[in-house]
């Protein structure tokens, strides 16, 4: 294949010509689908240029301007686009494009999705639609005519505000839909089929009027509640905390079975994966309560983070996404408990984003350049991009961020912007300069800060050195310290937080009055004075830089057990864990002191649940692989056994008492409590099942049986297929059976086998996907089977390369239908480079095969590319 062209920020240039508004006609056939598209174009200049229109895979029937029909020698066509040589300075261009929503396995463009015409369009579907100036900054207002069989398609939807609808005496009906905010082509978007709905309303601050319509596969309306409360508590939290509300009249979601990612907020149409919207106790755990209640927030938060301003250029894609998601954590943290949330959202930046800072594919959070843009929808840009906004609103503080927003948001309404113009917004009413802030936005890979302290009894003073290491950038260039906010805290016994003394000149530390360091070289020393007996060090508290830190390790017992600052608590435990487990993988003994705090842990009664649970855990084998050399995956999973087994020995008869107090039908329902007491007890079981005993079994066992929610089923059903295969038979049957007619339930079973450790997981994965429930068209069950596959680090690695070898078989089989997905299960390989020579060997192999592969896809291409760079 012709090698795939690299694109850069550094040569944008403007469209020659702007699209001011777009009429739309689908005209939706059984076989095909016929697109109408009525441009209103205008030049931006005064010279005659040709008009450059995007496009993919569309047969094209006709080309008019001005209602009259072209000569094919007024334009030419290629792969990917239509050019018009003079169209003139303003005109209307009509062009009529055939597409086949049926074959679009790809699921970007038109498709057509368990009987249900939907469309995705970022960030390059809509030139799989018609032609168009496909791009962010050409805002157009549009109309769009859907018309259909009355008995397929009773529901036509799109954009904005229903204008007009009426039917034809062949059986065939229209809507027409007005959408009267101008929107680049990626908000736009078209749902139409046969779907059931549930319907609320809500009044904005303002006083109007909200319908709202939560679409679903008929059947599956009583499962869209917690979606649709979620979604009035979104509508207002951006009300009361951001001064924004919703400005349509009516604000339509749909639920689809096959969706390449979670959720797309096209203006007044959000389109749903719909395991982000279905859910009740019988078939959701607690975890897809809460995902459902964050993505539904971070699609409506999506309207003015995104939709009212939205991106210059793809390169700017984290000016939606990091600020989106900063936004979605900060509600759901308002919605559960603020620590808890913080727990979760750091776990996921450390255990998915830190890699991918750490390999081949690390890019900032605003890259430079890309091959394949879908392959920038990442960890980096979303999560990381989400911890620098978080850096920004704590430089700020609370008052002045909201007046920054504010700013941001008047300046900016009805504009598509740069991450520069959000910044400019933000230094208005910032403490201090930006400008090496903004280093944030241009380099890659996470910065460690090493803190050493020392206290001198005689003077009462602390001495803090902190050293900022900066790694090199992937491609070998030097990189600049980074300006952060640092919280800390000194903390005496009673674990009571000390008055912050900094001696010397503090004018460069606006911030210390909040308990903030603000962190600008590579080497800094703070001295606080007045304390009467040795402090424990509390750094980083809240998680508030993301950054490695390196902590001063002989406080951990101490901050584990009392610190004021429910992070760093949180920290200290993971911390004294990993430092145990690296221990244990010199062949050393278990610590009796980890063993003890873990117990003081467990006893402690004062604990809200939720946050005991994350207090007991173990560092995850992703977690443990960042900090090796050279990774050696074999070792942590036998230290992290072994070490669950001595806990299990250790707490057998508080754990066990525990759990009984704990597994009571009482605790059902979605209150905080009755979480926490799920995520505790499972916990607990998940310890005392490391022992394969009989009468941890038998809890399994009854918990399977008698469990009300799919959090206890699921976690047992786990449990026993991990750790007692053949106990396991009969519930893995009994839930086959249960649930083999629900897509979303059969996503949990699949991943059950698929990340289990026993020796024959790889023959049931294979023989999994000859189930009829799997289909590889649907890019949930991927994940949940070959997907959960690649993580499973006891197959995924296996010694013979046998699960290197399935997972690039697989990637060279999905990438024909769907390479976005194929992509994304290629990163499963980025740590080839930290791996044994052994592992590496067989890894390159499997890569390579990938790589070797015919017409393999440009966004497969790009990341097989970097890991074997
Ligand atoms: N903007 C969406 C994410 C999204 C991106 C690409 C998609 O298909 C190629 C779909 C969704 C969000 O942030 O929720
Ligand atoms: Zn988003």
């Amino acid at each position: 294949m012709s090698q795939p062209k690299t694109i850069y920020l550094k040569e944008y240039e403007a469209p020659a010509y702007h699209i001011l508004s777009t009429e739309l006609t689908f005209e939706i056939f059984e076989e095909h689908t016929l697109v109408i598209n009525r441009m209103a174009i205008k030049r931006r200049g005064d010279v005659p240029v040709p008009l450059l229109l995007d496009g993919d895979d569309l047969e094209l029937l006709c080309v008019k301007v001005d209602d009259v029909k072209i000569p094919t020698d007024a334009y030419e066509r290629n792969e990917e686009t239509l050019t018009l040589f003079d169209p003139g300075a303003e005109a209307t261009v009509q062009v009529v494009t055939k597409i086949y929503p049926d074959k679009n396995t790809a699921l970007e463009g038109l498709y057509r999705s368990g009987g249900i015409y939907c469309t995705q369009c970022e960030p390059h579907g809509f030139r799989r639609i018609t032609y168009f100036i496909d791009r962010p900054d050409n805002m157009s207002v549009f109309t769009v005519k859907v018309i259909a069989e009355q008995s397929v398609c009773p529901v036509l939807l799109s954009n904005g505000n229903l204008e007009e609808e009426g039917s034809f005496p062949d059986g065939r009906h229209y809507a027409l839909w007005k959408d009267p905010f101008p929107k680049p082509s990626y908000l736009f978007a078209l749902v139409a089929g046969d779907l059931g709905r549930i319907s609320d309303n809500f009044t904005t601050a303002e006083g109007n009027e909200v319908a709202l319509h939560i679409y679903v596969d008929k059947g599956n309306e009583p499962r869209a509640d917690h979606a649709m409360r979620s979604l009035k508590a979104s509508m207002r939290w951006d009300e009361e905390t951001y001064g924004r509300s919703y400005d349509l009249s009516v604000y339509n979601i749909v639920a689809v079975d096959s969706f390449n990612m979670g959720a797309m907020e096209n203006k007044g149409l959000n389109i749903f994966n719909s395991h982000y919207v279905l859910a009740d106790e019988e078939t959701a755990t607690d975890a897809d309560f809460l995902g459902i209640e964050s993505v539904i927030a971070h699609e409506y938060f999506h309207n003015w983070t995104g939709n009212r301003i939205t991106c210059r250029d793809w390169f700017q894609l984290t000016l939606k996404e990091g600020l989106t998601v900063f936004r979605d954590q900060s509600f759901s943290a308002d919605m559960q408990s603020e620590v808890v949330q913080r727990i979760r959202d750091v776990d996921m930046l450390r255990e998915r984003q830190f890699p991918e800072d750490a390999g081949p594919t690390a890019h900032p959070i605003k890259p430079e350049q890309y091959i394949e843009i879908n392959n920038f929808y990442t960890a980096t840009v979303y999560e990381k991009g989400s911890e620098v906004i978080r850096m920004l609103h704590t430089i700020l503080g609370e008052k002045a961020w909201r007046a920054a927003m504010d700013l941001y948001f008047e300046t900016f309404d009805g504009q598509a912007v740069r991450t520069e113009d959000f910044l400019w917004a933000m230094q208005q009413h910032s403490p201090i300069d930006l400008a090496q802030f903004a280093l944030w936005y241009s380099q890659e890979r996470t910065p460690s800060l090493c803190a050493e302290h020392s206290y001198d009894p005689a003077s009462g003073r602390l001495t803090l050195k902190l050293e900022q290491i900066v790694p090199d950038a992937v491609d070998g260039r030097k990189q600049q310290p980074y300006c952060m906010p640092l919280r800390l805290a000194l903390l005496g016994h009673a674990g009571e937080e000390l008055p912050l003394q900094l001696e010397g000149d503090t004018g460069a530390q606006p911030l210390l009055e909040r308990g903030i360091l603000l962190i600008t070289r590579d080497e800094e020393s703070f001295t606080f004075g007045g304390l009467a007996s040795e402090p424990a060090l509390s750094l980083n508290r809240h998680f508030g830089a993301p950054v490695v830190m390196e902590y001063p390790q002989e406080d951990v017992m101490n901050l584990m057990r009392f610190d004021s600052d429910g992070f760093v608590r949180y920290e200290a435990a993971q911390s004294f864990a990993r430092s145990t487990l690296e221990a244990m993988m010199r062949g050393e003994a278990v610590s009796p002191q980890f063993l003890e705090s873990f117990k003081h842990i467990l006893e402690d009664e004062s604990l809200d649940l939720q946050f005991k649970a994350q207090l007991l855990s173990l560092p995850t084998v992703t977690m443990l692989m960042q900090t090796q050399q050279t990774v050696d995956v074999h070792a942590i999973l036998e230290a992290s056994d072994a070490l669950r087994r001595e806990i299990a020995v250790a707490c057998e008869a508080t754990m066990r008492h525990l759990y009984a107090l704990l597994h009571r039908p009482a605790h059902m329902g979605l209150e905080a409590e009755s979480i926490g007491a799920r995520a505790l007890k499972n916990r607990l079981l998940g310890y005392l099942m490391a022992q394969q005993d009989a009468e941890s079994i038998d809890s399994a066992m009854a918990q399977y049986e008698e469990s009300h929610t799919m959090t206890d089923r699921l976690a047992a059903l786990q449990l026993l297929h991990h750790g007692a295969p053949e106990a396991a038979e009969a519930p893995m049957r009994d839930f086959y059976e249960r649930y083999s007619g629900d897509m979303l339930v059969m996503t949990k079973y699949f991943s059950v086998i698929a990340s289990s450790p026993q020796p024959d997981t790889l023959s049931r994965v294979r023989a999994a996907m000859e189930d009829e429930v799997f289909n590889i068209k649907v890019p949930n069950l991927v994940r949940s089977l070959i997907g959960s596959f690649a993580r499973n680090p006891y197959h995924f690695h296996a010694y013979d390369g046998s699960g290197y070898a399935f997972v690039a078989e697989q990637i060279i089989a999905l990438d024909a239908i769907n390479p976005m997905i194929a992509a994304g299960l290629s990163g499963a390989f980025k740590t080839y480079n930290r791996l044994n020579a052994h592992s590496r060997a067989q890894m390159r192999d499997a890569l390579e095969k990938v790589q070797a592969h015919r017409g393999i896809s440009k966004n497969v291409y790009e990341i097989v590319g970097k890991i074997l760079a």
